[in-house]
């Protein structure tokens, strides 16, 4: 039994498990979930992820969920055929994946998909964009992204000289970030803007990325 991601491949979350997969030159499977008829609803489907989100990952008799979860345990699992994502022979180095894996979990994240869901994913289903909340978030990632443009004026790569889980768990949402009107808040930051050439220009991210909106 071979290894099954499911959810549409466009979506952040399930696009989060495809980069690793593909950075880590994995052999997968993508099953299309449904949204529009509610398919991740389904008892099917919630037996696989009880939240009924994507994605939901299937490895043999191992199912996981969590995007985050999921992308770890690809990195380990290839760890000896593909890049070290996760730096764990090295206590010094995987505690700054660990790190920088928090932020983007817990500071990034949840700034930046709030600036993304109201100016692409609300359109779509007909919602009128809250000023309110975008300029409150656009002001909250600007003072992120320049911590992140102090500390890759320092090093390559979030975690390090190396690229990381770190780095790559930031491309699904900065994908769709940089194709709202908001992306000069990393054209302005040179570090910020360099390092998100280097990790969008990466052959598995564009390959992951090939059916999203891109910048501009
Ligand atoms: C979030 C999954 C999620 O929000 C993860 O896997 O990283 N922390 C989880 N999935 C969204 C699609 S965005 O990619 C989803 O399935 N939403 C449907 C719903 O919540 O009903």
């Amino acid at each position: 039994m071979g290894v099954k991601v499911y959810g549409p491949p466009t979506f952040t979350s399930t696009a989060r498990v495809i980069a690793a997969l593909e950075e880590m030159g994995a052999d997968y499977e993508v099953v299309p979930i449904d949204f529009a008829a509610g398919e991740h609803k389904h008892p099917a489907h919630l037996a696989r992820n009880p939240f009924g989100q994507v994605p939901a990952f299937e490895d043999g008799d191992l199912m996981l969920f969590e995007s985050r979860a999921i992308a770890r345990y690809v990195a380990r699992k290839h760890k000896s055929s593909g890049p070290d994502l996760l730096r764990e022979g090295n206590l010094q180095e995987s505690a700054m994946v660990d790190l920088w894996l928090e932020v983007e979990s817990q500071q990034y994240n949840p700034i930046i998909s709030s600036i993304v869901y109201e100016c692409l994913i609300s359109p779509i289903y007909g919602g009128v964009p809250d000023r309110k909340l975008i300029d409150a978030n656009v002001e909250k990632l600007g003072k992120l992204l320049d911590l992140y443009e102090d500390r890759l004026s320092k090093t390559k790569f979030l975690a390090g000289d190396f690229f990381s889980l770190a780095d790559l768990n930031h491309m699904p949402y900065s994908q769709y970030f940089m194709a709202t009107p908001h992306a000069s808040l990393f054209e302005s930051r040179p570090h910020v803007k360099a390092w998100w050439e280097d990790l969008s220009s990466r052959p598995a991210v564009r390959k992951t990325t090939a059916g999203m909106p891109k910048s501009g």
